[in-house]
Formats: C-alpha cells, structure tokens, sequence
C-alpha cells in the first residue's frame, strides 16, 4: 500500500472562479485520496516560506500578494505516484504551455494566475505539507475503492 503524499491547492484565483470543485473531481476520478482539506488566508511570512526558493526572481512579490488576497483551497492527497501525476493533471507552470485536458490547460492563460499548485518532488511536498497541515489535520483512512483501482 503506498503512502506518497503531495500538496494541492486551489490558489485565490481559483477560488473565486469557482474551480475548488472541477480540482478535486480530477484528482478524485484518477483515484487519488483526499487526506487533508482546509480554506485558508495564508499570512505573507507563510508564504515567503512556502515560495522561499523564489525569493529572488523578479516576480516574487506580486506572486506573494496575489497568492495571499484571498482565501486558498489547501489539501494532501494520497496514491501512487502522486506527486509526479499530480503535476501532470496540473499541467506546464505557464498556462499557454500547458495541454488542454490538464488544469492549467484547460481553466487559465496567464503563468501569474494559473489557478492551482502542486508540490514538484516527495522532498518538497513533505515540507509543503507540514508548513500548511498540522498532524492532526491528516487524516490516514482506507477508501472503500482502493481495491478496485490497485492491483
Ligand atoms: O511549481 P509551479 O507552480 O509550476 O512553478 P514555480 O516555478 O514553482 O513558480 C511558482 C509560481 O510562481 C507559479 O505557479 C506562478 C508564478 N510564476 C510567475 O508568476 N512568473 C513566472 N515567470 C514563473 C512563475
Ligand atoms: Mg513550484
């Protein structure tokens, strides 16, 4: 049974366009599981360490306030390879880039509001995941498919 876990989420702009749904019907219908769920306002200094390995690119400050302007869907999920699909189903980081069928490719044009982020290596999604969940908030639970979508 496999636990790789990386973290999603609905970014401000995704939000407010009502996307919070068609994000999670992807993940849900490729059979991923859904470990941790939260709305949240991130603070500035979240941010600054969740994109600190951006710090210096021009973009950087714009990225930090359009990402704090609103609340932002956060959530954990669960399954094979998640990480790695999981940016698949995002789709390329500049939207343009992206196929249609993915996210990104589908719901946005601008790289600086491509509606939703996705951990890019288990290394960081681990420290993704314990910047925006406390233990607690992750739930470990057995979906009654799991059956029928691993062999
Ligand atoms: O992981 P991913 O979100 O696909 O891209 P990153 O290179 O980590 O950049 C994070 C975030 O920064 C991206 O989703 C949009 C924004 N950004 C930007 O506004 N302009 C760029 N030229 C590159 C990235
Ligand atoms: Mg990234």
């Amino acid at each position: 049974m496999t636990t790789e876990q990386t973290f999603i989420a609905v970014k401000p702009d995704g939000v407010q366009r009502g996307l919070i749904g068609p994000i999670i019907s992807r993940f849900e219908a490729r059979g991923f599981k859904l470990a941790a769920i939260k709305l949240v306002t991130p603070t500035k200094e979240h941010l600054e360490k969740h994109y600190e390995d951006l710090s210096s690119k021009p973009f950087f400050p714009g990225l930090i306030a359009y990402m704090g302007s609103g609340p932002v869907c956060a959530m954990v999920w669960e399954g094979r390879d998640v990480v790695k699909t999981g940016r698949a189903i995002l789709g390329a980081t500049n939207p343009l880039a992206s196929a249609p069928g993915t996210i990104r490719g589908d719901y946005a044009i601008d790289v600086g509001r491509n509606v939703c982020h996705g951990s890019d290596a288990v290394d960081s999604a681990k420290k993704e995941i314990a910047l925006w969940f406390k233990p607690e908030e992750i739930q470990s639970w057995k979906s009654a498919q799991f059956d029928w979508i691993y062999e």
